[in-house]
């Protein structure tokens, strides 16, 4: 893709900042932190010194007063490297701190965005429930108002950034007569899991911040991929949470979250490319190094075809996620495209990283080569942020209905 086909030179050194710093400090860590599955506070760290917290919301708010397609380079850029740290850029901006942008209050934009925009704080965003994942109307979290509190009670499941974050944004049945227009969202706040190492680097934790009675992280998942990225229970109990909380009107939390999630979908979909081609970059160097029968092996058809069609993929999977971006970013629908985009490139990062792993043989099912990791993390994109299948049914559901159907 020619480059300045959607960028501006200001994109392109969005890049070249982001290509530096996952080369020289994410690079060098991330395998260790998907080996211990501790979260990278010290690049998170580096990261938000770096504006890569806040990137397309207004310097006002405390952001990088940039855009949708910064904001997408740089998940992109950053899972070519380690898609932990990507997911942490995606989860963090537009499942934690977009809602608030977007459907918050004044004073709520104001008491928040620049908090999570600058990463003093980790934002997460629950959706997802024991019962409640693919449909995620299904939600069982129940929010009632006492005067002027709701008290809520429930579970979320995988939700990102569970432990070590400390403002969700959640949805709970307010009206249960009303299926999803009975769903409501609130803004809930909570002290890190881990307050050593947010006092040890400086970001993660503000004393400020109520902590709410009743709200706390559960279990931490031990998952196959994404392993630095922290994914946890949050659960509620009797939690009181005032009425100037409620992120946006009462009904309006599925639409609210579904819409957010049209915007996730264009970050996974950037993150899925990222892990595409930075395994592409590791197939490359490995075959063109790496002899057998008297030549490299990228000199054999066999392995050639197979890099070919990775790059020819690749190059699709670009024009899809910086289309949904555009479209994104010039206020055009772009729910279909933004479905499009994760269901091709979440699939195409596991074709891509299974080629990798196989041009490197024997060497590539182990640790000592990143493509290991990469085919492991691809897995959950394909699952997270609505599965293939959900996918297929947006695109399919807003095909019918463009026809009229
Ligand atoms: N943007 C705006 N509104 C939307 C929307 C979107 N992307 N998707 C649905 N809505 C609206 C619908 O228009 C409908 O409102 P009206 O009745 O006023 O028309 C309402 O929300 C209910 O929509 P629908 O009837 O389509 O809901 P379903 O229960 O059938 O669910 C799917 C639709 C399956 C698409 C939805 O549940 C979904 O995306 N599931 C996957 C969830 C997911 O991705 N979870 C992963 C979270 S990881 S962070």
């Amino acid at each position: 893709m020619d480059d300045h086909l959607y960028f501006t030179e200001s994109h392109l050194a969005v890049r070249e900042m982001v290509r530096a710093f996952a080369r020289d400090e994410v690079a060098p860590i991330a395998a260790r932190h998907d080996e211990t599955q501790e979260f990278p506070w010290a690049t998170v760290k580096g990261m938000a010194d770096l504006g890569l917290l806040g990137i397309p919301w207004a310097e006002e708010l405390g952001g990088a007063g940039f855009d949708t397609l910064a904001y997408t380079i740089a998940i992109h850029e950053m899972a070519k490297v380690c898609a932990s740290h990507a997911i942490t850029i995606s989860a963090h901006t537009t499942l934690g701190t977009s809602p608030i942008v977007h459907f918050g209050t004044p004073e709520q934009k104001t008491r928040y965005v620049p908090l999570l925009a600058s990463g003093a704080v980790i934002g997460g965003f629950g959706l997802t429930e024991p019962g409640a994942g693919s449909d995620a109307g299904g939600t069982r979290t129940t929010a009632e108002r006492r005067g002027d509190r709701y008290v809520l009670n429930g579970t979320k499941r995988f939700i990102t950034h569970g432990g070590v974050g400390e403002v969700f944004l959640v949805t709970a049945v307010t009206d249960p007569a009303r299926g999803t227009k009975g769903i409501t969202s609130f803004i809930l706040t909570k002290e890190t899991c881990d307050l050593e190492s947010a006092r040890r680097v400086g970001i993660g934790h503000r004393d400020d911040l109520p902590v709410m009675k009743g709200f706390r992280a559960g279990k931490k998942e031990d998952k196959l991929g994404w392993r630095a990225s922290d994914t946890r229970e949050l659960i509620f109990e009797d939690v009181e949470v005032p009425v100037e909380n409620r992120l946006g009107e009462e009904g309006r939390g599925f639409v609210n979250f579904m819409q957010t999630l049209d915007a996730g979908r264009v970050g996974v979909a950037a993150l899925s490319l990222g892990l595409a081609e930075g395994a592409l970059e590791q197939a490359l160097r490995y075959s063109t190094e790496r002899r057998q029968f008297g030549q490299a092996i990228a000199q054999f058809q066999g392995v050639s075809f197979q890099l070919a069609d990775m790059a020819t993929e690749i190059e699709a999977g670009k024009h899809l996620v910086y289309h949904a971006a555009w479209l994104a970013q010039h206020g055009k629908p772009y729910r279909k495209e933004a479905s499009m985009a994760k269901l091709f490139c979440s699939e195409l990062a596991m074709r891509a990283t299974t080629k990798a792993v196989q041009i490197h043989g024997g060497y590539g099912y182990t640790k000592d080569y990143p493509v290991e990791r990469m085919m492991r993390d691809a897995k959950v994109c394909e699952i997270g942020e609505g599965t293939s299948e959900i996918q297929r049914v947006v695109v399919s559901r807003q095909m019918l209905r463009e026809i009229g159907a």
